[in-house]
């Protein structure tokens, strides 16, 4: 069809559906019902793909993947399937032939956020790129009523509102009823002798009802369109439920816990992690066995991949199948269990680690509970003779009273990885070593990766035309060919036409900064942006004390040198961490007092973006010219963000921690600014305690001055945040080492300031890390799990092939 035919079928769709769900004209119809009518278009043409799809596995018995994951964080469907459906042009053009806003179509969407973070947004990076290959991938989840809280700043104060993000109902998703499943909690459990061996009988207890909600996971330029499932809670049907019966049970999926770093142990917790995992395996095996196959043949029909520890109890609940419901015998059951199960861990941080005291677990999950009972029995008889009782103690799921979910994802699985290479080698190192002396083999590394049809083709259009009309379009499909683009890193016409490529993109932030927050960023300033949760060890406040010193240079002297930049933040805080809000207060106020002092804005200016998440990063991002990636070395297991913002050109400023050391190989180290300890040195400081924040405040001079601004009065309105902030600094000795890294990371910004000044040099720096960014691509990280890990097929290399 010709791409007219295209646009004009595509307009009489959208005008149909407009009068067919909303009995309006499109003049008189809103961007909402505008956006719902385009959507459900969308949705029709994705129906058929999805259903051949799911006939095409069953028919072919393709092997299944099932990602487990607590969190997805899908944020915007609606331009993201338009671009992998191969029709965000014509709608393009649709919309301004009828003379209509798309953008504000768009933003009619609401942002699907059932996730905090990273590793919630990883996973949906994933859903978008298994198809894209090619890959039999699912999600599998939980569909929580309420997401991530709404983010407002009140007196710079971090206020949360509740995300009632189904409001508007959902356009994309699938209610399947038939596909319901009852998980089961609590009561009492008593195994008896029968003449098939030992079986449970329940007493009491709480039926929940697990109800489905599908969603089309649209492969790129292709026919593929996988299932992202995520189930609700309800009261079963027939069961005459109290009013706090049905509370207990809707609060299952009633809201996503908004805290990504702390594991808080709370009933409900463990209650939604049992929740969608029973639900989901029941359903596999449901399935399998409905296919024809037998329960030996799961693991060479289904992988099962559990996201962090959350969905760990996946392990106990394949053993409660296999054993009570079909009677197989433990050795089986438990080979059958570990073939099909892989695990990931996401964080270094020991207070993320889960564990749950083991009374809660028992009164919850009591027969999950005798069974882990069994696999710790297993596991110690079997290490014990060859390690010791030290080392079988020490490994143990059961210990101290408590379930310690990452050693039970470490025994029950067979295959644990890390998400980048100096995270999965100190996972093997320190955090699991233990482990990795058991069962080497299991250990791996899967660099994580990001979708480039998000965050570059749809949320950078114009910088991803620029490259085709350099390289041609095959890197869209093979992120990798982008390195092409280092043959023009001399042509002098192209950088210049990258920046103003990057001018305009700097533009459309300053626009919506100005239009929401009513500030006025220069976009000839460098954009300095630090966006990601807010934690102590990502170090927003060494990025607010490189402000402050700039600030005060300024003060002291109005002709000192400071390149002008904007400081663009961006972060959440979790509701129940002080420290971080105290933080955000901070960088609040002294936005204020720099924004509002002429003696210094034209130098510098500071803005924190209320409500971060995937929308905003996809305005954010193309806007970038400096990547601030300073967590302590050793903390943060990847990065994602990092990887986002080189692809869209900008510079990392960055310490080695996670993949930033990578980015900074793959780009080159001339293209980059890292700075700071390393982990080395990081490790060595806690062991020998020779770390002292007192002594640094005390040696140097600027940094004193610096620090007490925080106290003095010099930044108003945080007396006591500012002081809280000074003594975790000072009294508390700095756990997270800000102060060690301090003169390291003002002396890089006053070198990037420097070089910023030379626009062609910088753009080249900008393009050496665009052309660098292919190998961050998720295809490639997912096609290595379905190689590596899963063994399942893809088309990755096979579109290399036929190129
Ligand atoms: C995050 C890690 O902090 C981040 O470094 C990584 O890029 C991301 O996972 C994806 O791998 N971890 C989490 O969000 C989390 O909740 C338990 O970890």
């Amino acid at each position: 069809m010709q791409q007219n035919d295209t646009v004009t079928q595509l307009k009489q769709e959208f005008l149909d559906s407009l009068e067919a769900h909303f009995a309006v004209s499109l003049a008189d119809a809103t961007d909402l019902q505008r956006y719902q009518a385009l959507a459900a278009v969308v949705k029709q043409k994705i129906a058929t793909k999805w259903r051949r799809t799911k006939e095409d596995y069953r028919d072919t018995g393709a092997k299944q993947v099932y990602y487990f994951s607590i969190e997805f964080l899908p944020g915007r469907y609606l331009r993201a399937n338009l671009l992998n459906l191969g029709l965000l042009a014509d709608t393009e053009q649709m919309m301004t032939e009828l003379d209509v806003d798309f953008t504000a179509v768009m933003e009619a969407e609401v942002d699907q956020g059932l996730g905090n973070g990273g590793l919630g947004r990883l996973a949906s990076d994933f859903m978008d790129a298994m198809p894209s290959i090619a890959l039999v991938g699912n999600g599998n989840g939980i569909r929580y009523r309420y997401g991530l809280f709404r983010q407002a700043f009140i007196n710079g104060y971090q206020v949360e509102y509740p995300d009632d993000w189904l409001k508007n109902d959902d356009v994309w998703e699938v209610r399947q009823d038939d596909e319901a499943q009852v998980v089961h909690y609590g009561g009492n459990v008593y195994l008896q002798d029968t003449p098939d061996g030992l079986r449970p009988v329940y007493d009491g207890g709480l039926d929940v009802l697990a109800v489905p909600y599908d969603t089309g996971m649209v492969g790129a330029d292709n026919d593929v369109v996988n299932t992202l499932r995520l189930w609700s809670a309800e009261v079963p049907e027939g069961v005459k439920a109290s009013v706090s019966e049905r509370s207990v049970i809707e609060s299952i999926s009633g809201e996503l816990y908004p805290d990504d770093s702390n594991e808080e142990g709370r009933r409900l917790r463990l209650r939604q992690e049992y929740f969608f995992s029973s639900a989901g395996v029941q359903n596999i095996i449901k399935h399998h066995l409905a296919d024809g196959y037998s329960l030996h043949a799961l693991p060479f029909q289904v992988a099962i991949h559990i996201n962090d520890t959350h969905p760990t109890v996946v392990i106990p609940e394949m053993m409660r199948i296999l054993l009570d419901e079909h009677g197989l015998g433990w050795e089986e059951a438990w080979g059958i269990t570990t073939r099909t199960v892989s695990y990931t861990n996401h964080t270094l941080l020991a207070e993320a680690l889960e564990r749950w005291s083991q009374d809660l677990f028992a009164q919850e999950l009591p027969r999950l509970f005798q069974l882990i009972q069994e696999i710790d029995r297993h596991h110690r008889v079997s290490v014990a003779s060859e390690h010791g009782e030290d080392f079988a103690w020490r490994t143990s799921p059961l210990q101290d009273g408590q379930v310690h979910m990452a050693r039970l994802a470490a025994i029950g699985s067979h295959a644990i990885n890390g998400v980048a290479p100096l995270h999965s080698q100190l996972l093997q190192d320190k955090v699991l070593h233990d482990f990795y002396i058991l069962w080497p083999a299991k250990f791996s590394n899967k660099t994580n990766g990001i979708t480039h049809r998000r965050y570059m083709h749809a949320a950078n259009e114009s910088l991803s035309a620029l490259i085709d009309t350099k390289i041609g379009r095959d890197w869209r499909k093979l992120p990798k060919d982008i390195t092409k683009l280092r043959d023009f890193n001399m042509d002098e016409a192209f950088l210049r036409e990258l920046a103003v490529v990057k001018r305009q993109n700097k533009q459309r932030l300053a626009d919506w900064v100005s239009h929401n927050m009513g500030i006025d960023i220069n976009v000839d300033a460098i954009f300095d942006v630090q966006i990601k949760r807010l934690h102590a060890y990502k170090r927003q406040l060494l990025h607010l004390l490189g402000i402050l010193t700039d600030y005060l240079a300024l003060k002291h002297d109005a002709n000192a040198y400071v390149a002008p930049r904007v400081h663009i933040f961006a972060a959440k805080a979790a509701p129940s961490y002080h420290y971080a809000k105290q933080i955000i207060k901070v960088i609040n106020e002294v936005a204020n007092m720099v924004n509002n002092d002429p003696a210094v804005n034209d130098k510098m200016q500071v803005v924190f973006l209320p409500n971060y998440g995937v929308s905003l990063a996809e305005l954010i991002i193309p806007a970038a010219d400096v990547s601030e990636q300073i967590s302590t070395a050793g903390k943060e297991a990847s990065g994602t963000s990092n990887m986002k913002l080189m692809a869209n050109g900008a510079l990392q400023l960055a310490t080695m921690d996670g993949a930033n050391i990578d980015i900074i190989h793959a780009a080159g180290a001339e293209n980059a600014y890292a700075f700071g300890m390393d982990t080395d040195t990081v490790y060595k400081h806690y062991e020998q305690h020779d770390y002292s924040a007192w002594d640094i405040y005390q040696n140097n001079p600027k940094l004193h001055r610096v620090l007490d601004a925080l106290i003095d009065g010099t930044v108003p309105n945080v007396q006591e945040e500012g002081q809280a902030v000074f003594d975790s600094l000072i009294r508390d000795n700095d756990e997270y080492f800000v102060l060690g890294d301090y003169e390291s990371y003002v002396d890089t910004q006053a070198r990037l300031g420097q070089d910023y000044q030379n626009q062609q040099a910088w753009t080249r720096k900008s393009l050496a890390n665009i052309a660098a960014s292919g190998e961050f691509s998720a295809d490639y990280t997912v096609a290595a799990y379905a190689d590596e890990i899963w063994h399942v097929p893809h088309n990755l290399l096979a579109q290399q092939e036929s190129k």
